[in-house]
């Protein structure tokens, strides 16, 4: 399978997040995305391919121009607070709710990180952005060459991760919403309906809310329940879509504990869901974090599991960009994520 990869993933490497009343170490590391590339090269599944140069225009048709301008300068202005700063990842302190101001921009730069984000497991640095933007580009790349490059897949391993992040937000280790990227750039190059189809462990809210009220746009999601697992707020069975988004957005909250039988049965609904809208392109939001040994996942899949996930997938028969996004049981991160693109592959 055609990969589309960058190096400058790296330069986002998180110190710590907020957990349970301490900082603890990053889950999501870059060795994440260096055992998906050795498993890729060790099977002989190349090529890689580095993005094209990408405009960073687009970025404003998934997401807020206020946002990207905050998000751009975030880490100047975290060290222009406090010059000790440059040692410390910058992660928020500070949210409104319901009942507070949203559309008054504060200049205290601690008060526009929390009203950018929602959560505090979340650390930004130095390098977040550049290695954000780049995995824009991958998500980008990988959507182009399904559809001017002939390519019936494509997949953009990238990190850090995008699904939770939203028009106007970060959070859940998120900065730009990359399955969105690609799915609006199959919608430019032509697609009328493109379906996102969500398999991550985690509701990809960001990506929901991005194409609520769309119909041009259908989001599928398969996840642990909102009620016990982050994030928490948003992916339940009732969110059908708003407006002309009525009916376009699918959500398959599933226990803890559910395993491949389960799962499976959810997956061919949500396929039957997205042949029933007609969607013409596929992205699929890939995270592993399904696996029985995720150090904060809940479900039970096993490592030859993913190959059936990938033969499913293949069955629908659609153009499909793969984006990477979760998965961090990192020494089987990259069998499992392998797993899926051979089982696709081979169907
Ligand atoms: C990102 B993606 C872990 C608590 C959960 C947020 C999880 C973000 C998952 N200590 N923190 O969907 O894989
Ligand atoms: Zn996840």
């Amino acid at each position: 399978m055609l990969t589309i990869y960058n190096d400058q993933h790296a330069l986002h490497q998180g110190k710590v997040e907020m957990f349970r009343g301490e900082l603890v170490p990053c889950f999501e590391v870059p060795a994440r995305v260096d055992h998906v590339r050795h498993e890729l090269e060790r099977r002989g599944l190349g090529p890689l391919q580095a993005p094209d140069a990408f405009d960073e225009a687009l970025l404003a048709k998934v997401h807020a121009p206020r946002y990207l301008d905050f998000i751009a300068h975030a880490w100047d202005e975290w060290v222009a607070l406090d010059a000790a700063n440059a040692t410390r990842d910058a992660l928020p302190s500070y949210w409104p709710t319901r009942g507070m101001r949203t559309d008054v921009l504060p200049k205290s730069f601690p008060a526009r990180l929390g009203l950018f984000s929602f959560d505090a497991g979340t650390p930004l640095m130095a390098g977040s952005w550049t290695a954000a933007r780049h995995g824009a580009a991958c998500a980008w790349t990988a959507a182009q060459r399904v559809i001017a490059g002939g390519q019936r897949s494509a997949f953009a391993l990238t990190r850090p991760p995008g699904h939770h992040a939203g028009a106007d937000f970060f959070g859940g280790y998120c900065f730009v919403n990359n399955a969105a990227v690609a799915a609006q750039a199959l919608r430019d190059a032509g697609v009328e309906r493109v379906a996102v189809l969500d398999v991550d462990y985690h509701h990809g809210n960001g990506t929901q809310a991005i194409f609520y009220e769309r119909s041009d746009v259908h989001f599928a999601s398969l996840h642990g329940d909102p009620l016990t697992d982050y994030p928490y707020y948003l992916g339940h069975a009732d969110e059908r879509g708003a407006g002309r988004g009525e009916g376009f957005n699918h959500n398959l909250p599933l226990p803890r504990g559910t395993d491949f039988t389960a799962w499976r049965a959810a997956l061919k609904t949500a396929l039957d869901g997205i042949a029933k809208v007609k969607a013409g392109a596929l992205v699929v939001s890939l995270g592993v974090d399904t696996f029985e040994g995720d150090p904060i996942s809940g479900f039970k899949l096993k490592s030859d599991d993913y190959l059936r996930m990938g033969e499913d997938l293949a069955r629908a028969g659609l153009p499909t960009v793969f984006v990477f996004e979760g998965g961090y049981a990192v020494a089987e991160v990259g069998v499992n994520a392998v797993n899926v693109l051979e089982g696709f592959a081979q169907k």
